[in-house]
């Protein structure tokens, strides 16, 4: 092959993969809505550089330029409102909007760390400008021996229970699975991936695109039944309500492992 020739190669091989990485490791350029820079988060405990010696530590988050609407997350855009992320050592946490948010530290080594909070727009795209983090240092009073971590037996499944194909939701709405051969566990949101562990995503209508297929998701949890929302859809819309299984750092499991059902907005 004559090396002019190989190089191309090369380039054309090297673009696509570029941007593939670049959309699994969110760093694809996100739309970031009108007054976006406006959206502000402090953290006014704990102090920065305190010694955290429980198993959790809990921040006073206040947020201003917005409105906190967990409710809207996983819909459109809407200028003005949005939630927060919070991130320990740069992975995610959680999405919140209490002033209140609070992170497990089991499994995670004592000594420092950070905690990160940002705003985050409906679609999870964080206004990363406007961020602000704190260190920690982890000092427990009882420091327990990593629980083991071990898979459960069988194959992970997810089904949703309720709503069922075909119903008309409004405002409010719970949506209950039954998840099989996988243990939810949110306490170990953001930390190490492990086989078998995890939590659920609750999305609208797709789960794929940039940051993981985040774009549209609702909610997390490790719970049977979570409360959703119709707050961001229009009335009348048919939407696709999705739940997936998601590893410890929110990716979703490969195979995807889903279920969806079709529901229609009062
Ligand atoms: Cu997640």
């Amino acid at each position: 092959m004559q090396p002019h020739k190989s190089l191309l190669v090369l380039a054309a091989l090297a673009l696509p993969t570029a941007r593939v990485l670049a959309q699994q490791h969110g760093e694809m350029a996100m739309e970031m809505q009108p007054g976006a820079d406006r959206m502000k988060v402090t953290v006014s405990s704990p102090a920065d550089g305190s010694t955290i010696t429980g198993d959790r530590v809990t921040l006073q988050v206040a947020t201003a330029g917005y409105k906190n609407r967990c409710d809207l997350a996983g819909t459109p855009n809407q200028p003005g409102t949005g939630h927060f992320h919070m991130l320990l050592d740069k992975s995610l946490v959680n999405m919140y909007c209490t002033d209140r948010a609070a992170v497990s530290l089991e499994r995670v080594k004592p000594g420092r760390h950070t905690l990160t909070v940002v705003p985050a727009q409906n679609d999870h795209a964080e206004v990363e400008k406007n961020a602000t983090s704190l260190t920690i240092d982890y000092q427990p009073t009882h420091p327990h021996a990593a629980p083991k971590a071990t898979a459960p037996a069988g194959m992970p499944s997810i089904k949703i229970l309720s709503p069922k194909p075909g119903e008309t939701v409004s405002r409010s709405f719970p949506v209950q699975i039954a998840v099989q051969g996988f243990t939810l566990t949110c306490d170990e949101m953001g930390k190490p991936d492990a086989p078998g562990r995890g939590h659920w995503h609750l999305n609208f209508d797709t789960m794929k695109g940039p940051m993981m297929g985040m774009m549209t998701m609702a909610a997390m949890s490790c719970e049977r039944t979570v409360q959703a929302s119709t707050a961001g859809l229009k009335p009348g819309s048919t939407h696709k309500v999705i739940a997936l299984l998601a590893d410890n750092t929110h990716a979703p499991l490969m195979p995807v492992v889903a279920d969806s059902v079709a529901v229609t907005v009062k």
